[in-house]
């Protein structure tokens, strides 16, 4: 598929912060920069925040989860036991209860009479609009669930989704959940061999994809570059292919079916499966600090609870008068969370766009936002950061007075993009949620409660209730105000149960630095004197580039697989744009010295192996790299010369005039 690196279709753009014809916008952005604190405004009061639930999370973390899970989700068998800790860190929810997710989606806002209320507005890219009801999403995920039945799927099987951002990529996820099979997504702007990877280490049986998808006017076929790259994956059974663009599509006798025939032929009614709450829901890949990426497991009844309950009171969600839209794109978390799982459990009308926010012009989303009336919008920073480059001239088109809400997500955001959401896009009436939270986390734990919590720009503020963070120093020491490591302390219902088949590496990750019961984040953070809590960023070899996750390896070994490469290290440089950029230091066999084509050559080739999103906006070519005595390449010092800074100890380095000679080269050819 043709997505921009970042999966919202946003092109790089320069570095300025506010589009420079409008100076009264900048002086009064300035003059707001002086505000350290913005109270909830008087006539906004949350529907769902009651100070007694604070202080009950508090007494008895898991009573208050357990009346959260009882409460907002159905049960088909309650639960009795809430928390099963006799294993930390493999920690257990509700185990003996049992329900389904999509019954929790669909089928009880059916029941209750809301069948034809609107689930998904959905937007084409060409102007197409589809009303897809929770009626509609019933009868399709019935139909499809049959449809993965017949195709061999049972419970516990693993499906692979490589789709766009369209209606059936929430079918498919529920279909799944239907009947106790096990998705796996995969983010549309990946390349068919990091697809590949994900369905191979996962043994998934059927993939679900599709003809072709459109982005800016082209079309890329998809279902024949999944062909050439996953045709001989054994475990896969079957290809299921859903008609989209209408580009043609190989379709192999016997393997591949097409979505449409599926469902045409399947029987209609499929019955939701009652599900242990400790089902596997999802498999989700997220990168880690090895090339390996990981398979985060989440699983049936906390992931919901969490999902379910974060999103209507981080959203202060009115399931009757909302129209919710969040930008990201299904592949990520946030996508799972926040566009299918909490807003269909809590019954809302939401947007789901296909397309890119400049395309076709720079105005789409603001139009999108007044023609639908859409009063909450969830983006991430780096896509405010595109907005406010493109100028103010684009929102300035459009009513938006019908929002009432806004949230970040996937990187710290810097304060004047903040601001600049604040006031250009929330007309500077709308509480803004800057929402931190992980693959891992499942949901939202750290974040402002609209109508609650005063907000500081910058500054993802304080934990739900029922969630219990803290700063630790590198020896594990708490922290009470400083920076220091962010960890959770006690565990919650949204929590990754473990990486799917490898229970060792999930305890290696998060629990071994400071005890098996206490969850490190992997960021770092600074809590202030009224305890809210600052994220800096992460602390691990991961690069977070326009909020979504690489790791530094996954890369190195991408261009490392290129035939002219020798040695490649990857590192981060901070990027007003994206937030953080891909640095590449790039050794070639045979002392060959790169040039421009060399560079072209390389970007194209991660683009290839890992996705556009991992190619390194830098390419510096190196006669050797910094390394300790030891062999280890210093990717410190590599940062310290990428970002122009003056190089930290170099003692440890085994020939430390390799540094010398290449931070003299960067400094040239800046
Ligand atoms: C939901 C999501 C997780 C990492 C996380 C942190 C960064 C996410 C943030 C934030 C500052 C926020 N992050 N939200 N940093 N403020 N509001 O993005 O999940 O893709 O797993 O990334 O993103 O570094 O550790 P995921």
């Amino acid at each position: 598929m043709t997505s921009t690196a970042d999966g919202t279709g946003l092109d790089a753009v320069g570095t300025d912060i506010v589009g420079t014809d409008d100076v009264s916008l900048e002086r009064e952005l300035d003059q707001l920069l002086a505000v350290e604190r913005f109270d909830p405004p008087p006539d906004f009061v949350s529907r769902w925040y009651r100070p007694a639930d604070a202080a009950a999370a508090a007494a008895d973390p898991p009573a208050f989860w357990a009346e959260q899970a009882r409460t907002l989700l159905d049960w088909d068998t309650p639960f009795t036991t809430v928390l099963d800790d006799s294993n930390p860190p493999f920690y257990r929810w509700f185990t003996d209860g049992r329900l389904n997710v999509s019954a929790n989606c669909l089928d009880r806002h059916v029941a209750a009479g809301r069948g034809d209320k609107v689930a998904i507005h959905w937007v084409g890219e060409e102007g197409e609009r589809r009303r897809v009801t929770y009626s509609d999403l019933l009868a399709d995920t019935q139909r499809l669930a049959n449809g993965l039945k017949e195709l061999g799927v049972g419970k516990g099987d693993v499906v692979g989704i490589f789709l766009p951002m369209i209606p059936e990529v929430a079918v498919a996820m529920l279909a799944c959940a239907r009947i106790g099979a096990v998705h796996n997504v995969v983010f549309g702007g990946f390349a068919p061999s990091a697809v590949r990877e994900r369905m191979e280490v996962s043994d998934a049986k059927v993939l679900i994809t599709v003809d072709g998808a459109r982005r800016k006017g082209r079309t890329a076929p998809v279902k024949e570059a999944v062909d050439a790259e996953l045709g001989d994956l054994k475990a896969l059974e079957h290809i299921v292919v859903v008609r989209s663009t209408g580009i043609a599509a190989p379709i192999r006798e016997g393997r591949d079916v097409w979505y449409h025939e599926l469902l045409e032929r399947a029987d209609p009614v499929a019955p939701p499966e009652p599900l242990d709450a400790e089902h596997p829901l999802f498999i989700l890949y997220s990168s880690g600090s090895t090339a390996k990426p990981k398979g985060i497991l989440h699983t049936t009844g906390g992931y919901l609870t969490g999902a379910t309950y974060t999103h209507r009171l981080v959203f202060d969600l009115d399931a009757d008068s909302d129209v919710y839209w969040c930008s990201a794109d299904v592949g990520w978390i946030t996508g799972h969370s926040y566009i299918v799982y909490g807003p269909l459990s809590n019954g809302a009308t939401s947007v789901m766009f296909e397309g890119a926010p400049d395309y076709p012009d720079r105005d789409i989303w603001w139009k999108i936002i007044e023609e639908f009336k859409v009063t909450i919008f969830y983006t991430a920073p780096t896509a405010i950061r595109t907005c406010i480059k493109w100028g103010p001239q684009y929102p300035g088109r459009h009513d938006l007075s019908s929002l009432r809400l806004l949230g970040t997500v996937g990187e710290p955001i810097n304060p004047k993009a903040w601001l600049w959401y604040h006031k250009v896009i929330g007309g500077g009436r709308c509480p803004i949620v800057d929402t931190w939270w992980q693959t891992e986390t499942g949901a939202i734990l750290i974040s402002p409660l609209p109508g609650v919590t005063s907000t500081k720009p910058g500054s993802a503020t304080t934990p739900l209730p029922g969630i219990f963070p803290a700063l630790l120093s590198e020896d594990g020491q708490p922290v009470t105000e400083g920076t220091g490591v962010l960890v959770i302390t006690k565990p919650w219902p949204s929590m990754l149960r473990t990486l799917y088949r490898d229970d060792e590496r999930y305890v290696q990750t998060y629990f071994s630095r400071f005890g098996r019961d206490v969850y490190v984040v992997g960021d770092a953070a600074r809590l202030d004197a009224d305890g809210y809590f600052w994220i800096i960023g992460r602390i691990d070899d991961v690069i977070n580039v326009s909020g979504h996750r690489l790791s530094t390896a996954e890369v190195e070994s991408a261009i490392v697989s290129h035939e002219l490469v020798a040695e490649a290290a990857v590192v981060a440089q901070s990027d007003e744009q994206t937030g953080q950029a891909i640095v590449a230091f790039v050794t070639l066999t045979g002392n060959q010295s790169g040039d421009d084509a060399t560079i072209a050559e390389l970007r194209e080739h991660v683009a290839t192996r890992i996705g556009k999103l991992a190619r390194p906006k830098r390419v510096i070519w190196a006669d050797d790299l910094p390394k300790t005595r030891s062999g280890k390449i210093m990717r410190r010092l590599l940062r310290d010369i990428a970002e122009g800074r003056e190089l930290g100890d170099v003692t440890t380095l085994r020939d430390p005039d390799v540094v010398a000679a290449l931070a003299g080269k960067v400094a040239q050819a800046d």
